[in-house]
C-alpha cells in the first residue's frame, strides 16, 4: 500500500478517484461508515472507525504506508490524529490538505507538508474557468464575420513577432486563408529578426493605406495594437486583441485587452486551446517566437499565462528555426568589410575605432560594436559604416559610469540624430552633412573626434568625487 488517506468523509476520494481506484495503491480511512461504503462502491479501498483511536489504525499495516494524506477540517481531531500517527509511525511523510492553513508551521516536523486548499483550487479550477471563458470568446470572434467578408488584420507600423503570430492565429481560428484575410500594416517590417521570421515562415504582410482599409466593405481586426495608436480614425473596428495598456478610449465590436499578459500571442494560444485547434508547426513557431521576443524569454513583464502558453506551444514549434530568426545570417560582404577593418585595428587608450565603409545592413554595425568589446584591452568600441546616404555610428563601452550617450549627442546631435545611454549609443548623420562638418567619412576623422572627447570625459570622471559619478 502506497498511500493512506485519513479523512473525515469521502470528498478527497472523489478528487483522487483515478489514483485511488487502483486497488492497493491507496487506502481511505474515514470516520463515517457510510462514507466508507460509498468509497467501496466507487472502486476504492476503505475502512472506517474513530480516527482519534489507536485501535482504528491497528489493521492498516501502517509500517508499509509510504505516504499519509490528512484531510481533516476539525482542528482538534487533526491534532489527535497527527500525534497518534507520529507515535505509531514516526518516519511516515505526511501531507496535510488544509483549509485553515499554518497548522503545521510551528511544528518543526520535516516530514510534514501542508497544502492549502485554495492553492489546489487555483491549480485545478482556475485553468478550467479561463478555458470556458476563452471558449465563449472564440464563439464571439467567429460570429463577428460573415463568410463573404474580407478581413484586414492590421498590425503596428513595424510589425513584430507577437503581432504576426497573433494575426496568423486569428486567421486559423476563423478558418481563413491569406487571400480573404490578409495581414496588413501602414509601415513595413524592418528589423532583421522579423524579416527573417516572415521569410522562414513564408508570411506575407501587405502595405495598406488608410483609404483602402475598408475597401469593398472589408472588415477590420486589430492585433497587438489598439485604435488610438494610429493617429487617424480607422472607421469601424470589428476586433481588438491586445496586451498593451489602454492609452485612450476607443470602440470596437469585440475587445479583449489583457494588460497583465506579456504577449498577445499568449491570448491567441489560449483561444486555440479552448477551440481545440492543434497549431501547425508554422503557427506554433510564430506564436512561440512572439511570446519569447515580447517577454525577453519570459523575463520581462511576463505572466503565469505566458509560461503556460509557452509550454503548450513548445512541442509543436520548430525551435531550430527560431534560433535562425534570432540570429539572422550576416551578409558575407559586410563580414569581409569587418575582417579588413579588424586587421588594421589599433587601440588607443582602450578605444577601438572601426570604420567598415559601405555596408549592406545597418544592424551589422551595433552587432560589431558589441563584438569589439570582447577584444582584449578594449574598453570603448566605436564602429561606423555607410548605409546608402547615411553615416551610422555605434558606440559601446564596458563601464557603467561612462557616458556614451552624452558624447554622441555632443558630437553629432547638431548635424544628425544621436542618443543612447551610458554604455551604448548610436548616431545617424546624413552623409552630406557629415562631410560638411568633418570633411570626409573615415576612421581617422571619427577616431579624432571620438577619442579626445572620451579622454576628456574620463578625466572629468577621475577628477570627480564618487558621489558625483552617477
Ligand atoms: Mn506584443
Amino acid at each position: 500500500m502506497k498511500y493512506l488517506a485519513i479523512c473525515e468523509d469521502d470528498l478527497l476520494f472523489r478528487f483522487m478517484r483515478r489514483v485511488a481506484s487502483k486497488r492497493g495503491e491507496a487506502l481511505f480511512l474515514v470516520q463515517d461508515a457510510e462514507a466508507a461504503k460509498r468509497i467501496k462502491r466507487g472502486g476504492g479501498s476503505s475502512r472506517s472507525g474513530d480516527l482519534g483511536r489507536e485501535a482504528t489504525y491497528k489493521k492498516t499495516r501502517l509500517k508499509q504506508v509510504e505516504q499519509a494524506i490528512l484531510f481533516i477540517r476539525n482542528p482538534e481531531l487533526w491534532e489527535q490524529v497527527y500525534l497518534l500517527l507520529r507515535r505509531l509511525h514516526p518516519e511516515v511523510p505526511l501531507l496535510s490538505l488544509s483549509s485553515e492553513g499554518e497548522v503545521a508551521a510551528d511544528r518543526k516536523d520535516p516530514l510534514l507538508r501542508e497544502l492549502p486548499l485554495e492553492d489546489i483550487f487555483q491549480e485545478l479550477c482556475a485553468p478550467s474557468l479561463l478555458d470556458t471563458l476563452n471558449r465563449q470568446r472564440v464563439g464571439k470572434i467567429r460570429s463577428l464575420f460573415r463568410e463573404k467578408d474580407k478581413i484586414h488584420i492590421l498590425l503596428q507600423h513595424d510589425p513584430d513577432p507577437d503581432g504576426i503570430g497573433g494575426a496568423l492565429a486569428l486567421r486559423e481560428l476563423l478558418g481563413r486563408k491569406r487571400a480573404t484575410t490578409p495581414i496588413v500594416t501602414f509601415g513595413g517590417v524592418t528589423r532583421p529578426e522579423n524579416l527573417a521570421m516572415i521569410r522562414l515562415l513564408d508570411i506575407q504582410i501587405e502595405r495598406i493605406t488608410y483609404e483602402d482599409l475598408h475597401q469593398d466593405g472589408a472588415r477590420l481586426a486589430l492585433v497587438d495594437v489598439q485604435p488610438p495608436y494610429f493617429n487617424r480614425a480607422l472607421g469601424q473596428v470589428d476586433l481588438v486583441v491586445d496586451h498593451h495598456p489602454r492609452r485612450a478610449p476607443f470602440s470596437a465590436r469585440y475587445t479583449d485587452l489583457r494588460t497583465q499578459y506579456g504577449a498577445t500571442a499568449t491570448i491567441f494560444t489560449e483561444y486555440l486551446q479552448a477551440a481545440n485547434v492543434e497549431p501547425s508547426q508554422r503557427l506554433a513557431t510564430a506564436l512561440l517566437y512572439g511570446i519569447k521576443s515580447d517577454t525577453l524569454f519570459l523575463k520581462r513583464g511576463s505572466h503565469y499565462a505566458d509560461l503556460q502558453a509557452f509550454t503548450f506551444l513548445y512541442p509543436f514549434a520548430n525551435r531550430a528555426m527560431i534560433t535562425r530568426m534570432e540570429r539572422p545570417a550576416l551578409p558575407r560582404a559586410d563580414l569581409e568589410a569587418l575582417g579588413r577593418a579588424l586587421s588594421r585595428l589599433q587601440l588607443d587608450n582602450g578605444v577601438a575605432v572601426i570604420h567598415m565603409g559601405e555596408i549592406k545592413r545597418e544592424d551589422v554595425i551595433p552587432q560589431m560594436a558589441e563584438f569589439c568589446l570582447q577584444i582584449e584591452g578594449v574598453e570603448w568600441a566605436v564602429v561606423s559604416g555607410l548605409c546608402g546616404d547615411r553615416v551610422v555610428i555605434s558606440v559601446r563601452n564596458v563601464g557603467y559610469v561612462r557616458s556614451a550617450g552624452d558624447i554622441m549627442k555632443r558630437l553629432f546631435d547638431a548635424i544628425g540624430s544621436a542618443g543612447g545611454h551610458r554604455s551604448m549609443a548610436k548616431a545617424v548623420v546624413p552623409l552630406e552633412r557629415f562631410k560638411e562638418h568633418f570633411g570626409e567619412v573615415s576612421e581617422k576623422v571619427i577616431r579624432e573626434a571620438m577619442v579626445s572627447l572620451i579622454r576628456q570625459r574620463e578625466q572629468e570622471l577621475r577628477g570627480s568625487t564618487p558621489a558625483e559619478r552617477t
